[in-house]
């Protein structure tokens, strides 16, 4: 009899963490678990809009309404991440979230107007001085370039899952 009911108890757990989980799951990202359709690397989740043509603001405003930002590639092994799945999944060029739109030369970052460290230009890039502010990552060899704001390419959305969870609970 004990047994069973403590069986019982561990099984109700169970289904009403399942529950839980998969609730928080379908609004946002939850522990180790990002939403359906992005995709988890360290601590951040990244969606592409694959089939959206969007500007850069555009773009950054997609973004922004799934409580996220354009990418922010703060590292080597971010870029080697994001290069190897646009490669795999055969992606077009698209926006990342750095521009000089401010002040001509200097790259920041949109999401949090860093100014750029780490960087993967093609080489001879940026080239297109005041006519060109913002960058993708080109689909020719997946390295960056500076391409005119107004061109409408697909948006890399990235969502940092710390950030993300702090702010469901402010
Ligand atoms: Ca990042
Ligand atoms: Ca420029």
């Amino acid at each position: 009899m004990w047994v069973i009911t403590m069986e019982r108890i561990l099984l109700l757990g169970l289904l009403r963490f399942i529950y839980v989980s998969a609730d928080l799951n379908s609004r946002a990202d939850c522990g180790n678990v990002c939403a359906d359709g992005w995709t988890r690397f360290q601590d951040s989740c990244y969606y592409v809009g694959y089939e959206l043509h969007e500007t850069f603001v555009e773009a950054a405003h997609f973004c922004r309404q799934h409580s996220a930002h354009l990418i922010h590639i703060n590292t080597e092994l971010e870029s080697k991440f994001i290069k190897d799945f646009l490669r795999k999944t055969k992606a077009s060029t698209s926006w990342i979230g750095l521009q000089d739109i401010d002040i001509e030369g200097v790259w920041r970052w949109y999401d949090d107007n860093e100014v750029v460290t780490y960087t993967d230009w093609h080489p001879g890039e940026p080239a297109g001085s005041t006519g060109e502010d913002c960058a993708v990552i080109h689909s020719g060899d997946y390295l960056w370039q500076d391409y005119p704001c107004d061109r409408t390419f697909p948006p890399i959305c990235e969502r940092n899952m710390n950030e993300d969870l702090s702010g469901i609970v402010g």
